[in-house]
């Protein structure tokens, strides 16, 4: 059994599919055992993005990741990291294949609706930057 820290972006929100994405997770036998909503600041998109700080995108992404509300998600199922990611598609949607998160909502490169830890260890550090262990309701 593993855990992964899934996110719906801005984008997403603000377009009202948080539901729809949600629906897409349950359907792929994620169990959805933490969620919340939240507004992050620019300081928070900073720390939670931290690890690609020097990517010439970073001041473009954290702006965004901090312009509305998203949805925080803790999912829970066999291999969920890898089985998020599938479901997610490939961060730029042109290469996303069909039938993913991204290929069906994704604006562009950067609003691409949604986030997924990629690997244990950044699983590790991500579900607890969103979620104590009482919310986690496993
Ligand atoms: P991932 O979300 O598929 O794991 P990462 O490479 O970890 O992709 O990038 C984190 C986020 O940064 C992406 O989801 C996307 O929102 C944004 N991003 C990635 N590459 C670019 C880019 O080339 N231009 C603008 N934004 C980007
Ligand atoms: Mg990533």
């Amino acid at each position: 059994m593993e855990r992964t820290l899934a996110l719906i972006k801005p984008d997403a929100v603000e377009r009202g599919l948080q539901g729809e994405i949600m629906a897409m997770i349950q359907t792929a036998g994620l169990r959805i055992i933490a969620m919340k909503m939240l507004h992050l600041s620019k300081a928070q998109a900073e720390a939670f993005y931290a690890v690609h700080q020097a990517r010439p995108f970073f001041a473009s992404l954290t702006t965004y990741m901090s312009s509305g509300p998203i949805v925080a998600l803790c999912l829970e199922g066999e291999n969920a990291i890898q089985r998020y990611r599938d479901l997610m598609g490939a961060t730029n949607k042109d290469q996303a294949a069909e039938g993913t998160i991204r290929k069906k909502y994704a604006l562009d490169i950067e609003r691409n609706s949604c986030h997924g830890s990629d690997s244990p260890e950044t699983a590790a550090v991500e579900i607890p930057f969103f979620f104590s262990a009482l919310e986690l309701v496993g």
